[in-house]
């Protein structure tokens, strides 16, 4: 499978007290292979500039790096691919401009996005909010466990539960047959951002084992 890492950090600058560039080392240290860029209210310059410095940080740990929305962003840096929200440009777009060689992740939130975003051609996607997430009146009320166990039985695309994910109810999710989780704050705003990734590395382990161990 082209989407080789099962937990996918995203960036908010304001939700940690370090520099971002510091707070993803951290959570590189700790075991994170895919990290989203995502920081909608910076000029696309300090975008650029950011994006390049994560762009060096990702490599020196073998993690992927994608842009959130700006596919000219993530071409110009040479990141893994680009990870588009509803406003974005279609990923059949992106495609066109992305050949094979980059990756698209699409954030859907009900079963129709989810299917829209597999005959479009993406590669990944997120699907969320799964449960209540502080930035709640941004990304609409908790879809629950049971939308993600239905949208795995209809959508054949990796999917990584979105939304209020916590060391807590990683379970829940990959129980529920998601192929990773997503998160800011449970890593990003954690005391010790490290330790906070290898935690969630570790369980994210032992409940895939625990598949494996069902038979599946
Ligand atoms: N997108 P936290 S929920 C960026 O449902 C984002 O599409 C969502 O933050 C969606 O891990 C969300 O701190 C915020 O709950 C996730």
């Amino acid at each position: 499978m082209k989407i080789d890492f099962n937990i996918y950090l995203i960036t908010d600058r304001h939700a940690t007290t370090l520099s971002l560039p510091e707070a993803v080392r951290l959570a590189l240290k700790g075991g994170v292979r895919a990290v989203q860029l995502r920081e909608k209210d910076l000029p696309v310059r300090e975008l650029l500039s950011l994006a390049r410095e994560l762009r060096g940080i990702t490599r020196e740990f073998g993690a992927k790096l994608f842009i959130n929305d700006r596919v000219d962003v993530a071409v110009a840096v040479d990141a893994d691919g680009v990870h588009l929200g509803g406003q974005s440009m279609p990923a059949s777009a992106v495609r066109k401009i992305f050949g094979r060689h980059m990756l698209i992740g699409v954030s859907t939130h009900d079963l129709d996005e989810a299917k829209r975003a597999e005959t479009e051609g993406a590669d990944f996607i997120t699907f969320g909010p799964v449960f209540a997430t502080p930035s709640k009146m941004k990304f609409g009320a908790p879809v629950g466990v049971e939308s993600l166990i239905d949208v795995k039985k209809q959508v054949n695309l990796p999917i990584f539960g979105l939304g209020g994910v916590n060391g807590g109810n990683i379970w829940q999710i990959l129980g529920a047959g998601a192929d990773g989780i997503a998160m800011i704050s449970a890593i990003l705003s954690a005391d010790d951002i490290q330790r906070a990734a290898e935690e969630m590395n570790r369980r994210i382990g032992e409940a895939a084992n625990r598949r494996i161990g069902e038979g599946e």
